[in-house]
């Protein structure tokens, strides 16, 4: 029987919900987002697997229906490439917090990346380590007070879209939540990119950023902060270098193609 108030609600896990993220978290709103990209697409969930590795963003892949691995944190494309290089006929999905992909994933992330391993990357960027309490994180603004900086932040945040189009990525996408069909528009090109994808999701956390950073708990100013920081890629053309230093640009960056990684045939009859 379908569910009127809730359609997606069939690529559920039974039972799993209600779910654990804080009132205003945008966890939710990107696993809707994904579950309405595969709804459009028509896929088959057994041919999904989805990875999360340890953080909020990383609990996603727990609600799905689909075959799942849940590990440890910042090595969700180790077994990425695992999973791949047996199985390339499956599609894998990796949802990351930027802590997650960024910080102790980082390196994983370059060489997939370089790699061109045909995977999808959904990084919910929060700007802060979220399920620890709100640390600061490679993508946390320049003066930004977390619940380790204090005084602000002194690190140049990482831009991850950058560094994916300079590793080699083929698919680069970095949208918010406040833009509910240009990122489930850029999760379906993502799907059915082969190769390397990345979808960056600004994500509101009013739990802890908007706590520390914005001196606020309530998810609309949090909402409203992204938004007055956020600029369309197409609107840029005119905009100053140094006003644009200060900006979250939204849009898709790369969309090529490019070889992708795949085992070698020795590998792959000796693991058959
Ligand atoms: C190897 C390892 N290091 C550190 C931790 C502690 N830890 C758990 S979640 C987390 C932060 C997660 O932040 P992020 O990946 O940005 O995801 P978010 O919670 O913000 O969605 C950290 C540092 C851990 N569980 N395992």
């Amino acid at each position: 029987m379908t569910d009127k108030i809730y359609p997606l609600r069939k690529y559920i896990r039974n039972g799993k919900l209600p779910h654990f993220f804080c009132p205003g978290c945008g966890c939710g709103q990107v696993l809707n987002y994904f579950l309405k990209a595969v709804d459009d697409l028509k896929l088959n969930l057994d041919e999904i697997i989805t990875i999360g590795g340890v953080g909020c963003t990383a609990r996603i892949p727990v609600y799905l229906s689909t075959d799942s691995f849940h590990g440890v944190h910042g090595r969700t494309l180790a077994w990425a490439t695992g999973i791949k290089l047996y199985r390339p006929d499956l599609k894998v999905v990796i949802f990351a917090g930027d802590g997650d992909l960024a910080a102790i994933g980082g390196n994983h992330f370059i060489h997939a990346a370089r790699r061109n391993l045909d995977v999808t990357v959904i990084m919910v960027n929060n700007f802060n380590f979220a399920m620890t309490g709100g640390q600061v994180a490679p993508t946390t603004q320049i003066e930004s007070v977390t619940m380790t900086t204090p005084y602000g932040s002194k690190e140049n945040p990482l831009d991850v879209c950058n560094l994916a189009q300079c590793a080699g990525a083929t698919f680069v996408s970095r949208w918010s939540t406040l833009k509910p069909l240009q990122t489930i528009k850029a999760i379906k090109k993502a799907l059915q990119h082969k190769g390397f994808s990345l979808i960056e999701v600004l994500s509101q956390c009013p739990t802890n950023f908007g706590r520390y950073a914005l001196k606020t708990g309530d998810t609309e100013k949090v909402l409203q902060w992204m938004d007055q920081n956020s600029i369309m890629k197409s609107k840029t053309k005119d905009v100053s270098e140094y006003e644009l230093k200060e900006k979250f640009i939204l849009g898709d960056f790369v969309e090529i193609d490019k070889p992708i990684f795949e085992g070698t045939t020795v590998y792959k009859e000796e693991v058959s």
